[in-house]
């Protein structure tokens, strides 16, 4: 059986079982409670030397890295999510990379410091908010062009890169982010977040941060 040790405020969790759920590879989803520190107690080490979630355990076979373990998934099921051949992977493989870089440093700039760090009491860093914006506000477009010229990031069937840049932005609304003038990017998260792959996860993001305050 295949385990996923993650957490419902996870995003990088989150896009592993977007990707596991859209795959319909069954899976045992194990909470993870970061809060309580559950990820520093010594059995969890064993599984990620940092301390950290998502990780997946397939049989023994243990990974850690979200965009390892569904690149792993997707070449497993042979899916066309992760193309075999080298120029179409390679696509897939630049826009996952860029998204993951340089949208998800912006988003998780803000989203620490709007979402997590008031939860957790810990300093609330405004220049690092800013810094975030504005790497957003230059990065966000691309993908934005990029989707108005096709249904999907590298065309028109969906890739890993896609799940990658859903989970990225999951966090926005409640992060005060507003993507509204991104008609494009807009357009495509509708579509996918009514999907399956995604409700089995929750509605929305902001569900599991409701879910969350009560833990
Ligand atoms: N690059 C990693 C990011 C993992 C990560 O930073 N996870 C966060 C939760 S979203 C975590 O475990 N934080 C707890 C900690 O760092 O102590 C991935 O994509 O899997």
């Amino acid at each position: 059986m295949l385990n996923i040790y993650g957490s419902d405020l996870s995003s990088p969790a989150n896009k592993v079982r977007y990707v596991a759920n859209y795959l319909k590879i069954p899976y045992e989803y194990r909470r993870v409670n970061l809060r309580e520190g559950e990820h520093r107690k010594p059995e969890f080490l064993k599984l990620h030397p940092a301390s950290k979630i998502p990780v997946m355990d397939d049989n023994g076979f243990v990974l850690f890295e979200s965009g390892a373990m569904i690149k792993y998934l997707a070449a497993k099921e042979k899916s066309a999510l992760y193309p075999a051949d080298d120029k179409e992977r390679a696509l897939v493989d630049q826009w996952l990379d860029f998204v993951s870089f340089h949208i998800g440093d912006g988003m998780a700039r803000v989203a620490y410091n709007r979402l997590f760090a008031p939860r957790m009491g810990a300093e609330v860093d405004e220049k690092s908010i800013q810094a975030g914006l504005q790497f957003l506000n230059r990065f966000l477009p691309v993908v934005e062009n990029q989707l108005s010229r096709d249904k999907y990031l590298v065309g028109d069937v969906l890739t890993l890169a896609d799940f990658t840049l859903l989970a990225v932005l999951d966090p926005a609304e409640l992060a005060q982010i507003d993507l509204s003038s991104y008609q494009n990017i807009s357009r495509w998260r509708n579509t996918l977040r009514q999907q399956e792959f995604y409700t089995r996860c929750h509605k929305e993001y902001g569900e599991a941060l409701m879910a969350g305050k009560k833990a």
